[in-house]
């Protein structure tokens, strides 16, 4: 090969390797919102829907700024004979398409609170995903009784 032409081809594959992580990956997260908790309230919880345009990935973990709460964790609703129960998911598959967290269903729990949530504060949340790079989302908290 040229001399010429293997200067071009290694500098488009120093463009490629270049380009930012976050262009481009097939999982992003939006409608991302969190309830004002009242005072000693010991944890908040978190909804957002997960966007998969690509092949089905599967997300791994949760992760809060300790400032806001110890942990955060992948919870789904479940009725067992007449009980409404919350159920502690180590991993959720995200199939090609959405994935909504809402009230009543799928939701990031946040335990043990370092201060109460107020409205109109945000914090962040990543999630960590098995194939896709990470996800950060901003979470803003609204008070649900104004
Ligand atoms: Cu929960």
């Amino acid at each position: 090969m040229p001399r010429s032409i293997l200067n071009v081809v290694m500098v488009s594959a120093m463009i490629l390797a270049s380009r930012p992580l976050t262009a481009g990956e097939p999982v992003s997260a939006h409608d991302a919102w969190s309830r004002a908790t009242p005072p000693g309230a010991k944890n908040g919880v978190a909804y957002l829907v997960i966007k998969n345009s690509g092949a089905p990935d599967r997300l791994l973990d949760v992760t809060v700024d300790g400032a806001v709460a110890g942990e955060a964790q992948i919870h789904t609703h479940v009725h067992e004979g007449g009980m409404m129960q919350m159920n502690h998911l180590e991993t959720l598959d995200l199939p090609t398409g959405e994935t909504a967290f809402e009230p009543g269903g799928l939701h990031i729990m946040l335990m043990g609170l370092s201060q109460p949530l107020k409205a109109d504060q945000s914090f962040e949340l990543t999630l960590t995903l098995e194939n896709a790079a990470p996800v950060t989302v901003s979470v803003p908290v609204r008070d649900m009784r104004r």
